[in-house]
């Protein structure tokens, strides 16, 4: 199966139909949902192939605890998927969504045992336990773990593209809803999806600080475009975290707290739609900006580094704390998605976030190789 790669270009004719929303304007019929399952009982089983694989060529990953149990799912996964039978009914079809419906469940605690195995990772390597250097002798060199990083990006990058083709062939199969194609939206509005991000965030930060910023909104309020609001809602609502964190951090002995602003901004010609979130929450050195998109550094002494990745919030898993993936997973969806996330801090001061998306539909889907 991985050498013929057959699957991978399947993935991208098949793809341009089902996921961006070409297939039936209402209701998926039996035949479109069969021809739906056939291509992904073909394609996820040659991309689990291709973690497996993936996990398998990096030292410092393959002997992790937590890596291993993941592989252990990719691999129950996948001889699941091949053992399944050619779709060629209704009544096929039914069966697979089925199976595939529990492998979503089965997967979804996927990233956050990979974020632990990674945490782990990192606490040896900031303890001594674990020796980084560039030394050849040493256990681990720098090299070994950029590897390393490029391997978990590739992983993420690639369980993003399983859980949206499954995800949106499973929402096809429920009724539709208005403006809906799946899990697509026509008519996402970016203003709505702050706004429930914001209340959503405001709750977590008063729970925690005890009280919240104001989140400001402004900008093209009534603009709508077609994205899938979910994923949009989750790169939003960590962003926000980050923002009202570091807000109520840095204003921790003051009666008033400067507001978060979000602006929402439409390009010309229709070409990206772009989310900025400012806080004055103090910035972020420059010697660390590169790190807070890593998987694996550790941004000692910043701000950042004590809300998200001290011991203390290791074992109170507030979910205002996170594992301190956020930020570089919030990417991985944007860039899936044809879009970015870029950061520009000042330090002192505070953070702006530029949210960049593409309309769907005028993207093809990047798929690691
Ligand atoms: C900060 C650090 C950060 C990361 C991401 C988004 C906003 C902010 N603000 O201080």
């Amino acid at each position: 199966l991985m050498k013929t790669g057959r699957g991978e270009m399947l993935g991208k004719t098949y793809k341009s139909e089902a996921f961006m929303g070409r297939l039936g304007h209402q209701l998926a019929t039996n035949r479109i949902l069969i021809q739906f399952a056939s291509f992904l009982s073909q394609e996820i089983p040659i991309r689990l192939a291709h973690r497996i694989r993936g996990l398998d060529q990096v030292p410092i990953l393959r002997d992790m605890h937590a890596v291993q149990q993941v592989k252990a799912i990719y691999i129950r996964s996948f001889l699941e998927m091949i053992d399944f039978p050619p779709i060629l009914n209704s009544n096929d079809e039914q069966q697979f969504a089925h199976m595939l419906g529990d492998l979503y469940t089965k997967h979804s605690g996927v990233l956050v045992q990979m974020a632990k195995g990674a945490y782990e990772l990192r606490e040896g390597i900031r303890s001594g336990d674990i020796n980084v250097s560039k030394d050849v002798d040493d256990d681990f060199s720098l090299e070994s773990l950029i590897d390393c990083h490029r391997c978990l990006d590739r992983f993420y990058m690639s369980r993003i593209g399983i859980r949206v083709l499954a995800g949106q062939y499973l929402a096809m199969r429920q009724e539709p809803q208005n403006n809906y194609i799946g899990m697509i939206c026509q008519k996402t509005s970016p203003s709505a999806v702050v706004r429930e991000a914001a209340v959503n965030v405001t709750k977590l930060c008063i729970e925690r600080y005890g009280r919240a910023p104001e989140v400001q909104l402004i900008g093209r309020l009534d603009l709508t475009f077609p994205y899938i609001p979910t994923y949009l809602h989750y790169i939003v609502l960590e962003l926000l975290k980050n923002a009202l964190r570091a807000t109520c951090e840095k204003f921790e002995l003051s009666s008033s707290l400067p507001p978060v602003v979000v602006v929402i901004a439409d390009g010309t010609d229709n070409e990206d739609v772009v989310i900025k979130i400012t806080d004055e929450g103090g910035g972020i050195p420059r010697s660390q900006i590169e790190k807070i998109w890593s998987y694996l550094y550790t941004t000692a002494g910043s701000n950042l580094q004590k809300a998200v990745f001290s011991g203390k919030d290791h074992s109170d898993m507030s979910p205002m704390a996170g594992l301190g993936y956020g930020l570089p997973i919030s990417r991985s969806y944007a860039r899936y998605f044809g879009g970015d996330i870029d950061l520009m801090s000042m330090d002192g001061h505070g953070t702006d976030v530029f949210v960049y998306l593409k309309r769907l539909g005028d993207t093809k889907e990047p798929i690691p190789v």
